[in-house]
């Protein structure tokens, strides 16, 4: 049983509000249309890597909440509802918190000023990372290293390089052993005592890829990477995740995943 074995998946189908969602560039626009073909491919890739994923309804009033990654963590063993960092995806742990006592007996929460985005946070064997960055303060990472400890998981607070917006922007789990992360990520020694793989020159947004299963999900414009990941023998699905990258979100941001059992 490894940590990126899923059995289940909860996502969020994006709403027609899904292209007023943050991001950086706001002259960066995705196609309606673009965005619901890419969030249909993920959800279909997920099923064909034997996950049974729970859809949920668009919320309308909340642009991103088609990144339900942000306002929960979920393991086999219970779920942590969180607060997202941003003002406007506040509102979205409220319709999580239902879907998670749906699937979780055990549901621990964030409180208070406790701001931390699930965007923050990358499981590995060893630890838990809580990266601090604009969305996910001190005070968040503290509370949830609390609630990991309650789970009976290690978490290390870590910072995320400068104008990254999530700490998994810019790193992945691919396997037991191995993280893809960008050079600045990887320079920052948070991974010193890990294998690391360095996403090549201009390809730096195919570090938020997925490991799922025997499967890795990359971003289908980054074919270096996904040379560099076939090299390592593992099977790679390539998904487009064009309009979707407008919104400053990757594979990771569109579901949670979790293991009921280990898989036979
Ligand atoms: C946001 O800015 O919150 C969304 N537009 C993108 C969220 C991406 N989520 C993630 O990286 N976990």
């Amino acid at each position: 049983m490894h940590v990126f074995d899923y059995t289940n998946a909860i996502v969020r189908e994006p709403g027609d509000s899904v292209v007023q969602g943050l991001r950086d560039d706001p002259s960066a626009t995705p196609s309606l249309e673009g965005v619901r073909a890419e969030h249909r491919a993920y959800v279909a890739a997920l099923q064909g890597a034997g996950i049974a994923v729970d859809v949920l309804p668009p919320l309308e009033d909340f642009p991103d909440s088609v990144f339900v990654e942000d306002p929960a963590l979920v393991f086999g063993d219970g779920a942590i509802l969180l607060r997202p960092g941003a003002p406007s995806r506040l509102g979205e742990r409220e319709h999580m918190r239902a879907a998670l006592k749906r699937h979780f007996t055990c549901v621990l929460e964030l409180d208070g000023d406790e701001y931390a985005d699930g965007g923050a946070v990358l499981v590995t064997p060893r630890t838990v990372f809580i990266g601090m960055s604009k969305r996910t303060n001190r005070t968040g990472a503290e509370a949830l290293r609390a609630r990991l400890a309650e789970l009976g998981r290690e978490a290390r607070i870590v910072e995320t390089p400068k104008g990254v917006l999530h700490f998994k922007t810019a790193c992945a789990l691919l396997s037991e052993d191995t993280i893809v992360a960008t050079k600045p990520m990887a320079d920052s020694g948070i991974f010193k005592d890990t294998r690391v793989l360095i996403t090549p020159d201009g390809e730096e947004a195919a570090a938020n890829l997925l490991r799922a299963n025997d499967v890795v999900f990359v971003g289908d414009r980054f074919v270096r990477t996904i040379a560099m990941i076939r090299a390592e023998g593992l099977d790679v699905h390539p998904l487009t995740v064009t309009e979707i990258a407008k919104l400053d979100a990757g594979l990771s941001c569109m579901s949670l995943r979790w293991s009921v059992s280990p898989r036979i």
